[in-house]
């Protein structure tokens, strides 16, 4: 098939899903066309099967703001009209959809274009919700020809939000070959150099994601042991974090290491994970911390649930509780035994239910069913 995926380039989870998703299509022999503002992040390499057609959007002294979304549109339909796409695949719905839409409709005289959304979680639950938004992102989805949702909670969180339920859960989904354990004594040395357990934190520091609670985490449980908070990524509430670090004293004790090219590397140099988000549809980096053997301290919230097992292959609690997440921390922190028992639960739970070679192939027949093949 030749696929058209629209992603966010630069922010989040729905970013990354969408990249690695077209790299594993490209590797199964399709060919896959990005279409988006700039190169998205993961996509390190291009080639016959992974092509890249950027958004080039006109400046104009009449517009105040750039009308991005019918730039897009633009792109999308002489990119499949050009590469002759069999569809489009967007992820996020708004504005990807709309536009995705607007290119199917534009062009549908003399080219079928079926369009598929994916929803990755605050496109329903904050931007669709918001009433300013919420009838339009129901057009998405009533427009689009095949909807996915990547978690039940997300999918019932769809049906609530707007009655629409012609939704197909497709989860996320990690590569077992990738994501595997392995030691790196030099970076685990670099992040602790006194040799305390490492808690790490991997999101985009927005403020769904409460990385302060990470530092309020590690203020506790270094009541009770040596540890170390390893912080990966930037966003807005990275300043926050840092100032309630200096504030607790517990400073010297963290690392903000900024946006990292191989999140991977931290994971594996990592004892336990700390996800304590107010909201997470699915928690890419949950999973991808199981598929290391890295136990994860996170809240059942959203699509968690689904995703750790509380007390098998984490621990969750409720959003803010940091006293019981430190306590979680520090059982799994003193504890060598339990911490690998929990790992290797982890790893067996994220690779026997999420692996490429599970996931992938149900986004291929999805495809195939919309175009009715
Ligand atoms: O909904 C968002 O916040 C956007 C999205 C993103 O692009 O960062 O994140 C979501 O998509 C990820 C990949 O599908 C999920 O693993 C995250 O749980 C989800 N984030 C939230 O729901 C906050």
């Amino acid at each position: 098939m030749n696929i058209g995926i629209t992603v966010y380039p630069t922010y989040g989870g729905s970013g990354i899903v969408g990249s690695e998703l077209g790299k594993e299509l490209a590797a199964r022999g399709h060919t896959v066309h990005f279409i988006s503002s700039a190169l998205p992040t993961r996509l390190t390499e291009l080639n016959e099967r992974v092509r890249f057609h950027e958004v080039e959007m006109m400046s104009y002294p009449l517009f105040e703001h750039q009308p991005y979304t019918l730039a897009l549109a633009t792109k999308m339909s002489t990119v499949a009209e050009s590469e002759k796409l069999d569809l489009l695949h967007v992820h996020y719905a708004i504005p990807h959809s709309i536009s995705a839409i607007l290119a199917r409709e534009s062009i549908k005289a003399h080219q079928r274009l079926p369009v598929i959304t994916t929803l990755h979680g605050t496109d329903i639950t904050l931007v669709g919700a918001d009433r300013s938004y919420l009838p339009i992102t129901r057009y998405a989805l009533e427009q689009s020809d095949g909807v996915t949702a990547i978690s039940n909670y997300l999918k019932q969180a769809t049906i609530e939000h707007f009655q629409f339920d012609r939704i197909e859960v497709i989860p996320n989904f990690v590569c077992p070959d990738e994501y595997k354990p392995k030691i790196d004594c030099d970076l685990r040395n670099a992040l602790s150099p006194d040799g305390a357990p490492v808690m790490v934190h991997v999101s985009n520091f927005r403020p769904v994601k409460r990385p302060v609670d990470c530092v309020e985490i590690l203020a506790r449980v270094l009541k009770k042991t040596k540890a170390r908070l390893v912080m990966v990524g930037d966003g807005s509430e990275r300043t926050n974090a840092i100032h309630r670090a200096r504030c607790l004293g517990v400073a010297d004790n963290c690392v903000f290491v900024g946006k990292q090219p191989r999140i991977v590397d931290y994971l594996c140099a990592s004892d336990i994970l700390l996800l304590p988000s107010e909201q997470e549809s699915f928690g890419l980096a949950a999973l991808e911390a199981m598929a290391v053997q890295v136990p994860v301290i996170a809240t059942r919230v959203g699509g968690l649930p689904e995703v750790v097992d509380d007390g098998e292959t984490g621990f969750l609690s409720p959003v803010g509780d940091v006293d019981q997440m430190a306590d979680n921390a520090l059982r799994l922190l003193s504890d060598k035994d339990l911490r690998r028992q929990m790992g290797r639960h982890a790893r067996a739970s994220a690779t026997s239910r999420y692996s490429t070679d599970l996931i992938i192939p149900r986004y291929i027949e999805f495809y195939k069913t919309v175009l009715g093949h």
